[in-house]
């Protein structure tokens, strides 16, 4: 197989993995611009390299004719949370989309592999068009937390360095380690809500900041500057008392105030 091949065979995946990472980021997004919990704390996608796909061919004895059949993996998204019951939340999300249709499930979580590896495997099928038309393939999406995402790619590098001989000591400190992790994952859990609790407050905060600056900014163009200073002045007040519920009062006021900004300067034209 030519160079040229293999640019051809892995444009649909190259193009498949961007798509999802701005699907999942914009999820992130969406959550956040409206005040809610993500349960996606962070997306990347790769491509399989070539000599990875190859390596995978060999080692499960598949013609390089049915590669894009037998290798699920080619395009691979991995999304992190922070909590593990999160990632129930992202795959009843990816369930409910109607531009992925899953294939199969592996739950590392309920059957953790004898490495210690922990991590929620979808395959699922993607419809990308391409010059030639609509393509449709597979890719895998591997759902894990924050701890387990760390456990896992220290242990891929050392499978890496030890190519599948890894010496007796190593798996055992990577099996302590992948005890701890869970554990980890389980303290995490129990005070969820209280993180969860803090981080929607920050949130909302930096969204109330941001429609409050917004408003005063429209106000300042449409009239007395003055007048719009004080309330500038006001809102700085404001903030420093670093009282959430002030902050959602001061913004309702300011939208009333702003609405009446708007009426005056649309009857004054
Ligand atoms: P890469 O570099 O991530 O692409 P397999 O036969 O185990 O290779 P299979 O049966 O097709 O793969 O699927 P499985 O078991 O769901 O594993 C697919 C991917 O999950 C692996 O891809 C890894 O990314 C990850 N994974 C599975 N088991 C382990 C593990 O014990 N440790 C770590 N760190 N990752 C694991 P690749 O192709 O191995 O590598």
């Amino acid at each position: 197989m030519e160079i040229q091949l293999w640019r051809s065979i892995l444009c649909p995946y190259e193009l498949a993995v961007q798509e999802l990472v701005v699907k999942f980021q914009h999820l992130i997004a969406e959550h956040r611009e409206n005040d809610l919990y993500s349960p996606i704390e962070q997306v990347v996608g790769r491509v399989k390299s070539i000599s990875s796909i190859l390596e995978k061919l060999q080692r499960k004895h598949i013609p390089i004719e049915r590669m894009e059949e037998e290798i699920e993996d080619i395009a691979g998204i991995r999304i992190i949370c922070q909590f593990e019951e999160d990632i129930a939340a992202v795959v009843d999300l990816i369930s409910h989309r109607t531009d992925m249709e899953i294939k199969s499930e592996k739950n590392y979580l309920k059957h953790i592999k004898e490495s210690g590896y922990r991590s929620y495997h979808l395959i699922i099928y993607y419809t990308v068009q391409t010059i030639t038309g609509p393509k449709r393939i597979q890719m895998e999406i591997q759902i894990r937390t924050l701890a387990m995402n760390f456990w896992a790619t220290i242990e891929h590098s050392l499978q890496y360095k030890y190519k599948g001989d890894m010496p007796p000591h190593v798996t055992q400190r990577l099996s302590k380690a992948a005890d701890a992790i869970e554990s980890l994952d389980r303290e995490m859990s129990s005070v969820r809500n209280e993180i969860m609790d803090a981080q929607n407050s920050s949130q909302t905060q930096s969204n109330l900041v941001k429609d409050i600056l917004n408003n005063i900014e429209n106000m300042y163009k449409l009239s007395n500057k003055r007048e719009v200073m004080k309330i500038q002045d006001e809102f700085l007040r404001v903030f420093k008392t670093k009282d959430l519920q002030q902050l959602e009062r001061f913004h309702r006021q300011l939208d009333i105030i702003a609405e009446g900004y708007r009426a005056q300067s649309v009857s004054g034209h």
